[in-house]
């Protein structure tokens, strides 16, 4: 059976027409997603934006450096090796600082601290966040090790501890376990957060609480690093095992000391 023309442009027209509504509708609903995305992004940064920070990084002409070690490479053995300590420090830590000189380099970043790029970490490139992110947590995670370290803290650091988590052995229960559970690469954190409470978090690759992008934000006063590289060399896939030796070398007086910058 032919169809007659007129019948054809006819189905043709409404064609279109049924063509352009089911474009309009996709459009629509696709416009709406990120919309609402953008909203619940502004709550977060609204809600997060009061805690304290205290430490500042700051380029000096321009170029931020890597520090020395604070102790020997073999003075966290036979927790941390030796080995493992010279490839972290000297080249991993080396290569986040030369790699955020070359992103901040000649543009405003050369003059601001990394705390106030972390603020609106998602205005700046990739590179920033990776590499700025890497030389800020590796510089407090040398700092927070010690030798013949481990233990407990004490005084009010302790007490509130054992406020926040029940006990002591809670919050070490906490920590540990947000380390294990953190999936790839990443750190695990105790915060104190907005409200000067302390919290166990984590975060994914070289991000960490003081930037906009971490779910929970707050300033950070001890750090683990799960990168496999931290401990694969000792330990190879047993990542918990190096998170339960990780309580033999922490430097509670200078955890204690970060605390007190922000809580007095
Ligand atoms: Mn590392």
């Amino acid at each position: 059976m032919l169809i007659h023309p007129t019948k054809k442009t006819n189905m043709r027209k409404l064609f279109n027409i049924l063509a352009v509504v089911s474009m309009v509708l996709t459009g629509t609903i696709a416009c709406q997603q990120p919309a609402q995305e953008r909203e619940t992004a502004t709550e977060k940064v609204s809600e997060k934006l009061e805690f304290k920070v205290t430490t500042v990084m700051k380029p000096l002409n321009g170029k931020h450096e890597l520090a020395p070690l604070p102790y020997a490479h073999d003075a966290l053995e036979p927790y941390i090796d030796k080995m493992t300590m010279e490839i972290h420090h000297g080249r991993h830590h080396q290569a986040y600082v030369t790699n955020v000189n070359n992103a901040i380099a000649g543009t405003e970043m050369e003059t601001m601290s990394l705390e106030d790029i972390f603020k609106t970490m998602s205005k700046y490139p990739m590179a920033v966040r990776n590499n700025g992110g890497g030389h800020w947590n590796h510089h407090l995670f040398w700092e927070i090790m010690a030798p013949n370290a481990g233990g407990k803290p004490s005084g009010d650091l302790l007490a509130a501890i054992e406020k926040h988590f029940g006990s002591f052995e809670s919050f070490q229960e906490k920590f540990s376990q947000a380390g294990a559970t953190r999936f790839g690469s990443g750190w695990a954190w105790l915060i104190v957060d907005a409200n000067g409470d302390l919290q166990v978090t984590s975060t994914p690759n070289q991000d960490n609480p003081l930037m906009d992008v971490a779910d929970v934000q707050g300033m950070p006063i001890l750090g683990v690093d799960v990168w496999e590289h931290a401990y694969y060399l000792k330990y190879q896939n047993r990542r918990p095992e190096y998170l339960s030796n990780f309580w033999n070398v922490i430097n509670w007086p200078e955890v204690e000391r970060r605390y007190h910058e922000i809580v007095k």
